[in-house]
C-alpha cells in the first residue's frame, strides 16, 4: 500500500495572501525542446495579509533566476520546500525577476505550457500556470498581464494572448513578437497563449451599447469548413446574456481556439477560450445532433464565464462551484431558450436531470462524495465533478425556484454591484440573492456544507367529508464520508393536484383566499417533517410531485401502476410526464431483473407490462408532443440508472433483463415504430434545429428498437439508412442498429465508415466508441482494437473513446464475471498515469463504487484497486481516488 499519501487541503485553513500582485509582464521565447520564460512582477504587500513572507508555488519547473528589487537573491534568501518558494522578511514593495525553463514537447499532463500536433497551448486551470513559472499561484491575487511572445516566424505563424493585440512585428533572425495586454485583472489560472500554424473565421459584432468586438474561431488549416456553428453559437451567448441578464462583452477581441489534445471540454481563459476540438468543430458530415447541442453548450459555457468566474472569481477553489454550478445553470437556461417550445424545454431538462441522477447521485452515494462547497481536497483536479457541476447547477436552479426569475435577476445584478472584479465566496453569493429577495436564505446554506441525496418521502391524506388533501414531505439524507449526521435542508417542492379529468386543480392552502389559485405550487421544506393541507378538493386528486424536478432529490412515493399511467397520459408538467413512464418502466424493469436473478423465466412477467405499453401506444401516436419529447419517453431508463435503484448491482442480470424488455417493446409496438421511421424522416439540406434534430432522434430510436428484432426487414431498413444517410447522426445511428444484429452487411460497414473517415479524429472517436460499447465487444476485442494504428494513450479523446466507454459504457462486459474486465481497468490506469494523471484518476472513478457490487464482482474489484494502490510513483491525482475508493471509514 502507498503511505507518502499527499496532505489534504483544509478550506478551514484558508489565509488571505500576505502580497498582492498589481502587474505581471511575461516574456516566452517559445521552443518546443527549450522555452524560456522570464516573468516581472509588481508586488505589495497585502493588508490584509498576515506576514512579510513572500509565497509562489512551483511545479516542474526549473529556476533559473531570481531577483527582488534589481538584485539577485542568493540561495540563503529564500527557502525552496517542494512546490514551494518562500522569501521571508520582503519590503512592502517587491518587483519580482523570475527566469524559468520549460519542456512544452515533453509535457504529457496538457497542464502549463504543452505541444498539440505542433503547436504550442496552454492549460492554467486550477493550478496549472505554477508548471511556467513560480507565482503566487491562487485564484484570490488578480493582476494586469502584459505578454510578449516571440517564436519562428514559419513554425509558428500565429501568436495569440489574453486581450488586446498591442503591437507585433519581426525580430530579424527569421522569428517575430507580438505583445498582448489584458485590460482587466485576472487570476493566473485565467492566463493563456496559443502559437501555432492556425487559421480563423472571423466576424464583428456591435453591442447595445454601441460597443464593437470582433469574434474569431481558430482552427488547423483544413478546418475551416467546420467553424460556423461555434460561430453562431457564441453570437447567439452573447446576445442572450444582453437579454437575460444584461452583460454585455467586455472586450474588443474574443477568441476561441481549437485542439486535439485536451484534458476536458473547454477552458474560459479571458478573451482568448481554448475548446476540445470535440466542441467546435461541426459540419453535418462528422457531426451528430448531439455534437450541434453540446457545441452551442460548451461555446455558451465558456462564454457565461467571462461574467461568472472571470469578472467576479472564486476567492479558493473550494468555492469553485460559485463559478461552475453558477455557469452550468447559465448554459442550460441558454440551450434551453435556445430551443423554445414547452415540452422541448423540458427535454433539456431531463436530460440534465438524467446525468445528475446517473453521474452525481452516485458520486454523492459513494466514497468520493463530497459538499457542493468541499471542506478538503488532496488534488483540486480531482473536485471538477458532477457535483461541483451539476449539483451545483441544481442548487443555483433552487434560488430562481424560490425568489422567481425576476427575483433570480435582481440577485444576479446585486452580486455584480457589490463584486465586480473581486475573488468571492459562495457565502457571497448567497447573501446577494437573499438581499436582493428580501428573504432570509440560512438554512440554504446546507446545500452547500452537507453531501449526499436528501430523500424526501411522501404520504397524502383525502378527507372527503372536509374537501382536504394533506400533503405530508419528510426528509432525510444518508450519511457520507466525514458527515454522519445531516440537517434538514431548504427543500422547494413544486407540486400539482390533477382532477380525475386529467385536469390541474386550483391550488389553495388552509387560511388562504380561494381566489386566483396557482395550479402549481413551491412548497417549502424545511423541516424533517411538514404537512401542506390543500382545501376545497373534492374528489381524490393523483399528485404530481416535484414538478420540473425542483430540488436534487430522491422522491418517494407510492404511486399505483394506474395512477402512474395516468400522470404518463395527462399531466400538464412534461417533466412529471416522462418521469412517470420512467418510474412504471423501472418497476418493471427491476421485476425482470430480480427474476433473470432468481433463473425464473421472464416471459411471465408480459401480462404486467399492458399498463405500460398502452399508454406508450397513446404517447407516441400523439403528434401534439415534440418528437424529442416522445423519444425521451420512448427510452427506458438506462443499466446504470437500473443500477443505482438495486441494494446490490448485479449488471449482467439488469443487462439480461433490460434486452429482454426492449425485444418485447419492439415486438409489441413494431408498427409504430415502423410508422414512427417513416413519418419522421428530415429530406433535404440538413438543419441542427431542434424539430429537426428530434425528429431524427425519435427515427433512430426507432430503428434502435427494431434492430431488436434483428430480421431482414429490419436489417434492410438499417442498412438502407446507411447507404443513403447525408449526415452522421443518421449514418452513426444506422452503423449502431448494423452492429446490434447480425445483418449481413454489418462488418463491411464498419470497416467503410473507418475508411470514409480516417481523416477525421473525431469521427474515428466515434468509431471505437461505438465498438467499445457493443454488448458483442469483450476486453480481447477492446485489447486487439488498442492495436489499431489509429490508438493513441496520449490523446485523451482517443483514450476515453475506447478505454473509458469500454469501462464506462459496456457493463455487461466490462463486469464480466471472471474479472477480466476488472484487470484490463487496473493495467490502464497504471499505463495512463505515467501519461496524464488527470485522465488516470478519472478512469479510476469507475470503479469508487465496488462495494455496491455483488460479492463476487466485489472482491476482484478490490483486488484490481490494491493493484493499483500498491504501484510506486503514482501521482497524486490518482492515489486520492484510489486511497478515497479503498477508504474504510
Ligand atoms: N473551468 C474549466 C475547467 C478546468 C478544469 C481544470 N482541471 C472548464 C469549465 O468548466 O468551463
Ligand atoms: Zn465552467
Amino acid at each position: 500500500m502507498r503511505t507518502d499519501t499527499s496532505p489534504a487541503i483544509l478550506r478551514s485553513n484558508y489565509a488571505p495572501p500576505n502580497y498582492l500582485v498589481d502587474t505581471v509582464e511575461l516574456g516566452f521565447d517559445l521552443d518546443p525542446a527549450l522555452t524560456r520564460v522570464a516573468a516581472r512582477l509588481t508586488m505589495r504587500r497585502n493588508p490584509d495579509g498576515r506576514s512579510n513572507e513572500i509565497v509562489l508555488y512551483g511545479d516542474a519547473v526549473e529556476l533559473v533566476a531570481l531577483r527582488m528589487n534589481g538584485k539577485p537573491l542568493t540561495r540563503r534568501a529564500y527557502r525552496l520546500n517542494g512546490g514551494e518558494l518562500h522569501i521571508p522578511n520582503a519590503p512592502d514593495e517587491v518587483t519580482l525577476e523570475i527566469e524559468t525553463a520549460l519542456q512544452p514537447d515533453a509535457n504529457t499532463s496538457l497542464m502549463g505550457l504543452y505541444v498539440s500536433n505542433g503547436n504550442f497551448f496552454t492549460q492554467c486551470e486550477a493550478e496549472g500556470f505554477r508548471k511556467i513559472t513560480w507565482f503566487p499561484d491562487r485564484p484570490d491575487v488578480m493582476a494586469r498581464y502584459t505578454v510578449m511572445l516571440r517564436a519562428d516566424k514559419r513554425a509558428y505563424p500565429v501568436l495569440l494572448s489574453n486581450g488586446n493585440l498591442v503591437e507585433e512585428g519581426d525580430l530579424g533572425d527569421g522569428r517575430h513578437y507580438a505583445l498582448w495586454e489584458d485590460p482587466f485583472m485576472k487570476p493566473s489560472y485565467l492566463f493563456a497563449l496559443v502559437a501555432g500554424k492556425l487559421v480563423c473565421q472571423e466576424e464583428r459584432i456591435t453591442q447595445p451599447s454601441g460597443r464593437e468586438a470582433l469574434l474569431q474561431v481558430w482552427v488547423e488549416e483544413g478546418n475551416l469548413d467546420k467553424t460556423q456553428h461555434a460561430m453562431d453559437s457564441l453570437v447567439n451567448s452573447i446576445r442572450w446574456d444582453e437579454a437575460r441578464f444584461g452583460l454585455e462583452l467586455d472586450l474588443d477581441r474574443f477568441m476561441i481556439v481549437a485542439v486535439g489534445d485536451f484534458n476536458m471540454g473547454a477552458m474560459e481563459n479571458k478573451g482568448l477560450n481554448i475548446f476540445n476540438t470535440k466542441y467546435v468543430l461541426a459540419n453535418p458530415r462528422i457531426a451528430t445532433d448531439a455534437d450541434y447541442a453540446n457545441i452551442e453548450a460548451v461555446v455558451g459555457h465558456e462564454y457565461f464565464h467571462n461574467w461568472t468566474g472571470n469578472r467576479v472569481t472564486c476567492r479558493d477553489w473550494f468555492q469553485l462551484s460559485l463559478k461552475e454550478g453558477l455557469t452550468v445553470f447559465r448554459d442550460q437556461e441558454f440551450s434551453a431558450d435556445m430551443v423554445g417550445t414547452d415540452s422541448g424545454r423540458a427535454v433539456k431538462r431531463i436530460d440534465d436531470v438524467r446525468v445528475l441522477r446517473q453521474a452525481q447521485f452516485p458520486e454523492d452515494a459513494g466514497p468520493m462524495a463530497h459538499p457542493v462547497r468541499p471542506d478538503s481536497y488532496v488534488e483540486i483536479s480531482n473536485f471538477y465533478t458532477v457535483t461541483i457541476y451539476e449539483k451545483g447547477s441544481e442548487v443555483v436552479r433552487m434560488y430562481q425556484t424560490l425568489l422567481g426569475r425576476d427575483g433570480f435577476r435582481k440577485g444576479m445584478d446585486l452580486y455584480f454591484e457589490r463584486h465586480d472584479g473581486q475573488a468571492v465566496t459562495c457565502d457571497d453569493f448567497r447573501a446577494a440573492m437573499a438581499d436582493a429577495g428580501g428573504r432570509n436564505l440560512d438554512q440554504f446554506e446546507r446545500w452547500y456544507s452537507q453531501a449526499g441525496t436528501p430523500r424526501v418521502t411522501v404520504a397524502t391524506r383525502h378527507d372527503i367529508e372536509a374537501g382536504t388533501y394533506d400533503i405530508t414531505l419528510a426528509q432525510s439524507c444518508p450519511p457520507t464520508p466525514g458527515q454522519k449526521t445531516k440537517l434538514p435542508f431548504h427543500i422547494p417542492v413544486k407540486v400539482g393536484l390533477l382532477a380525475a379529468t386529467g385536469a390541474d386543480l386550483p391550488l389553495v392552502l388552509e387560511g388562504e383566499d380561494a381566489a386566483s389559485a396557482p395550479t402549481t405550487r413551491v412548497l417549502e421544506l424545511t423541516e424533517a417533517s411538514q404537512t401542506f393541507r390543500f382545501t376545497g378538493i373534492e374528489g381524490k386528486p393523483v399528485p404530481s410531485l416535484l414538478r420540473d424536478f425542483s430540488a436534487p432529490v430522491i422522491l418517494e412515493y407510492d404511486y399505483s401502476d394506474d395512477e402512474l399511467a395516468f400522470l404518463m397520459a395527462n399531466d400538464s408538467d412534461p417533466f412529471n410526464r416522462w418521469e412517470a413512464g420512467q418510474r412504471l418502466a423501472t418497476r418493471r424493469l427491476l421485476t425482470l431483473t430480480r427474476m433473470v436473478q432468481d433463473q425464473e423465466p421472464m416471459r411471465e412477467t408480459t401480462a404486467n407490462l399492458e399498463t405500460y405499453t398502452a399508454v406508450l401506444h397513446k404517447t407516441l401516436d400523439d403528434a401534439t408532443l415534440d418528437p424529442s419529447f416522445r423519444e425521451m419517453v420512448l427510452t427506458l431508463p438506462s443499466e446504470g440508472m437500473l443500477a443505482e435503484q438495486m441494494d446490490v448491482i448485479t449488471p449482467q442480470e439488469i443487462h439480461t433483463a433490460r434486452q429482454f424488455m426492449r425485444r418485447l417493446l419492439a415486438r409489441t409496438l413494431r408498427n409504430e415504430l415502423v410508422q414512427l421511421v417513416d413519418l419522421n424522416q428530415t429530406p433535404g439540406d440538413y438543419s441542427p434545429d431542434a424539430l429537426s434534430a428530434g425528429k431524427r432522434g425519435l427515427k433512430n430510436v426507432a430503428m434502435l428498437y427494431l434492430s431488436e428484432l434483428d430480421d431482414t426487414d429490419t436489417h434492410a431498413m438499417a442498412q438502407a439508412q446507411y447507404d443513403q444517410a447525408s449526415n452522421m447522426t443518421d449514418r452513426i445511428a444506422a452503423l449502431s442498429a448494423l452492429q446490434n444484429s447480425s445483418a449481413p452487411g454489418r462488418q463491411d460497414a464498419l470497416e467503410r465508415f473507418y475508411t470514409e473517415f480516417e481523416d477525421e479524429p473525431l469521427v474515428i472517436d466515434k468509431w471505437f466508441a461505438l465498438q467499445a460499447t457493443s454488448p458483442a465487444t469483450d476486453v480481447a476485442a477492446v485489447r486487439a482494437l488498442m492495436r489499431h494504428p489509429a490508438f493513441s494513450m496520449k490523446n485523451p479523446n482517443r483514450a476515453r473513446s475506447l478505454i473509458f466507454s469500454f469501462c464506462n459504457g459496456n457493463p455487461s462486459r466490462f463486469h464480466a464475471a471472471d474479472g477480466s474486465g476488472y484487470r484490463f481497468w487496473a493495467e490502464q490506469v497504471i499505463a495512463l498515469d505515467a501519461i496524464n494523471p488527470q485522465v488516470s484518476a478519472r478512469l479510476a472513478r469507475t470503479l469508487d463504487r465496488w462495494r455496491k457490487y455483488a460479492p463476487a464482482l466485489q472482491s476482484q474489484m478490490q483486488d484490481a484497486l490494491q493493484r493499483v494502490a500498491a504501484t510506486p510513483k503514482l501521482s497524486k491525482d490518482l492515489s486520492e481516488v484510489i486511497n478515497k475508493s479503498l477508504a474504510t471509514d
